[in-house]
């Protein structure tokens, strides 16, 4: 049995282009085999009634259909329609978004069904790879941009493989439509942000993705664009709140936070103990002694609570076990006390105490001891890190 695929082609006062853009679709799909392809036009009651030339269309070719929205809804809005529409009663096992404009190749159809074929269930054209361009007439300032921009959204999201984030030339397979479109609401997810937001959403739940059909972008000879630079405070504010969110998630950055409210207890409890113990009158040294120790252990108690309740949320402790992992919780404590103190003891041994150079402006001296003092608390950390993995919070 073939598979269907539908083309979603969203307009909004695209009367002059419409007419050629099916055609021209249409007389793409002369080239694909082994699948019934139809296209959809989602069409948001155009003041030039666009609708009116689709119905003509639909007369003509079976296989055009016309989705009329009532109100305009954005490009996302007209999307997340139009694939309900596709993936529902049509049966679709694929759906293509493709700009009314002809801005997109669609000679390039047969290479996204290609891949499809090959396994991925999500596939992409891209313009910033060899075979892609973007239009002649624009100019260099508008390319930069346009370049600059997808670099920045790579290089939030650390991934340089996915060139083109906001490309409207794609083709995605039903699994992905269903598991990333409940995430998607129109309100939020309009214009580039919707084109960002999906593929951010399906690259999260792991979809086999392909970003490489490669495309001349042609800019629209008719109509007017509906993406004015108005569209690009959105995606950049989604992108670094979503990136945001994903670090916050991170256990380093739990486990740093924690580390760091420590620290902070550490210090202010020593001076509270300090103030308090002289009143038990134990004298000046017995005084620092315990006011030190008692510090430590506060921050040791804090850190303790707060990893095994945020950090390692996820492996947190039986009941059972808390008391003897609290005391192993201790040892590797000392553990990295005794990396700080060692390192600064094989430092001045064989480097020894001198100064290094004086940082401008400030006067600063700085001297080799800072450096071990540092080098031993970024030691220290490294070791609390690895021995909260291996021997407190195992995995399970
Ligand atoms: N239904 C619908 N289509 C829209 C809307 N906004 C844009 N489009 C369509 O989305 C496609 C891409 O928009 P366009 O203005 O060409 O964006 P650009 O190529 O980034 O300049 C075109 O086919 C538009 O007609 C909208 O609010 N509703
Ligand atoms: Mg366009």
């Amino acid at each position: 049995m073939s598979k269907t695929a539908v083309v979603i082609i969203p307009t909004y006062n695209e009367r002059e282009n419409i007419k050629r853009t099916v055609a021209a679709v249409l007389e793409a799909f002369t080239a694909v085999s082994c699948w019934k392809m139809s296209i959809l036009v989602v069409d948001d009651t155009s003041p030039d009634k666009t609708y009116e030339v689709v119905r003509e269309l639909h007369k003509q070719h079976s296989n055009v259909e016309l989705l009329l929205n009532q109100q305009k809804s954005g490009l996302g809005g007209a999307y997340l329609a139009g694939m309900a529409h596709a993936f529902g009663k049509l049966q679709a096992d694929v759906v293509f978004e493709f700009d009314a404009d002809l801005s997109h190749d669609p000679k390039k159809i047969p290479l996204f069904l290609k891949s499809i074929e090959g396994g991925s269930e999500m596939v992409l054209g891209t313009r910033y790879i060899p075979g892609g361009s973007m239009p002649k007439n624009w100019g260099l300032h508008r390319k930069i941009m346009s370049v600059g921009a997808n670099l920045l959204i790579s290089a939030v999201f650390a991934n340089f493989k996915i060139r083109d984030w906001t490309s409207g030339y794609r083709a995605i397979t039903k699994p992905v439509y269903e598991a990333v479109h409940p995430l998607l609401h129109s309100g939020l997810f309009s214009g580039y942000t919707f084109q960002i937001g999906f593929l951010y959403y399906a690259l999260r739940k792991n979809f086999v993705i392909d970003p490489n059909i490669a495309y001349h972008f042609i800019d629209r000879t008719a109509g007017e664009s509906k993406m004015g630079s108005e569209y690009l405070v959105k995606p950049l504010m989604f992108i670094f709140r979503m990136r945001l969110q994903e670090i916050m998630a991170m256990r380093v950055f739990k486990f740093l936070v924690v580390g760091a409210t420590g620290a902070a207890v550490q210090l202010s409890s020593l001076m509270l103990y300090r103030f308090l113990l002289p009143t038990f009158d134990i004298g000046f040294f017995t005084t620092f002694f315990v006011a030190s120790f008692l510090s430590i252990e506060s921050a040791i108690i804090v850190n303790f609570i707060l990893n095994n309740g945020w950090t390692f949320a996820d492996r947190k402790l039986e009941e059972g076990k808390k008391l003897l992992k609290f005391l192993q919780f201790n040892l590797t404590s000392v553990g990295s006390i005794l990396i700080q103190l060692g390192l600064a003891a094989i430092g001045e041994a064989t480097i020894g105490l001198k100064p290094l150079f004086t940082v401008p402006v400030i006067n600063f001296v700085v001297e080799t001891g800072l450096i071990f003092a540092v080098t031993g608390i970024l030691l220290g950390i490294g070791w609390n890190f690895f021995a909260y993995n291996k021997f407190i919070w195992k995995k399970k």
